[in-house]
């Protein structure tokens, strides 16, 4: 319930740093692409929600816990989207961790789980191709301002975006039983390599510079050899000080509180609708 539901909470919460972008896009073409996969981002809530409560627990619990802020959510989605190139580096950097920390969950031990991942998967790698896309679209035809927005939002995503995948081994609570049980596969330390080795060479076609001067080819290890993430500034994120944590939860607060109507008008529909047919039936 804990990683099912914590996943969930990022999927919501994750839509708002991109909606805050629906419209301001700079065409129609990049306006219908954002809006389809900030709507693909509920929809991976929705499923994640609905696999955790085949746990037992309910919908009501879940997000209680996601709004007192007992429950976690991705430390990525505590960032502000400040320019349009945000938007496309998300997109890159952000979903391209997402699919790399979650195709292993695809064939993890607990069903519902992994079926809701093997669809979520999917779409993650259309959200990581339309952001490259974007971004290659700058990089190869924009002026220099718009070359130095895309540099400028790569040099603020890239260590938010290495530290999604959670504490180094050594420091991760979580991990020991999570493998016991087969619903984590890969460690956090293994995936984030994976994930900056494939990302170094994307970061050459696209013509941007990585903000970390200790990244280097490791002959010996067939890997790059990267510098020292900030740990302090992911704890700190995590609970709750990052730039954007008091703002993020307070929209989710206010956007369930201003929903419960329509909670209460579907619910009213649906008692109507039985009461109707119990009495057809009868
Ligand atoms: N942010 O013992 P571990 C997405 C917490 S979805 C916040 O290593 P674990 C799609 C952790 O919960 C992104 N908290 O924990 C998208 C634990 O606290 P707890 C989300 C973090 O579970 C794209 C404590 O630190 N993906 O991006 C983070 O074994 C674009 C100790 O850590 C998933 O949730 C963090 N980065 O490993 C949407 C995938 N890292 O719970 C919209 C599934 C750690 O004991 C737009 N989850 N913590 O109080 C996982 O694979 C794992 O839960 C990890 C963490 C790898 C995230």
């Amino acid at each position: 319930v804990r990683q099912i539901s914590q996943h969930a909470h990022s999927e919501i919460v994750g839509m708002l740093p991109e909606g805050n972008w629906v419209t301001r896009a700079p065409t129609l073409k990049r306006k219908a692409i954002l809006m389809a996969k900030v709507q693909d981002e509920g929809g991976h809530g929705l499923y994640l929600y609905a696999a955790a409560e085949t746990l037992g627990t309910s919908r009501d619990q879940l997000l209680d816990a996601l709004h007192t802020g007992k429950a976690k959510y991705s430390s990525i989605f505590n960032y502000p989207t400040l320019t349009w190139a945000d938007i496309g580096v998300i997109g890159w950097l952000v979903d391209g961790a997402a699919i790399m920390n979650q195709v292993p969950i695809c064939r993890c031990s607990y069903a519902p789980y992994a079926r809701a991942m093997v669809r979520i998967c999917r779409e993650e790698s259309f959200h990581q191709r339309q952001g490259y896309d974007s971004l290659l679209v700058m990089m190869q035809n924009g002026t220099d301002a718009q070359k130095a927005m895309v540099q400028d939002a790569v040099n603020r995503w890239w260590w938010p975006s290495i530290m999604m995948f959670g504490p180094p081994d050594d420091q991760s609570p979580n991990s020991a039983q999570s493998m016991r049980w087969g619903i984590k596969r890969v460690s956090n330390d293994t995936l984030r390599q994976k994930f900056i080795d494939a990302t170094v060479e994307q970061a050459k076609v696209l013509g941007v510079t990585l903000p970390d001067p200790d990244l280097k080819w490791n002959e010996e290890r067939q890997h790059y050899d990267y510098g020292q993430i900030d740990w302090d500034e992911f704890w700190n994120t995590v609970n709750g000080h990052g730039p954007m944590n008091k703002e993020r939860l307070a929209t989710r607060v206010k956007a369930h509180n201003d929903g419960a109507w329509v909670r209460e008008a579907a619910l009213a529909h649906a008692r109507k609708q039985q009461q109707r047919q119990q009495k057809e039936a009868a």
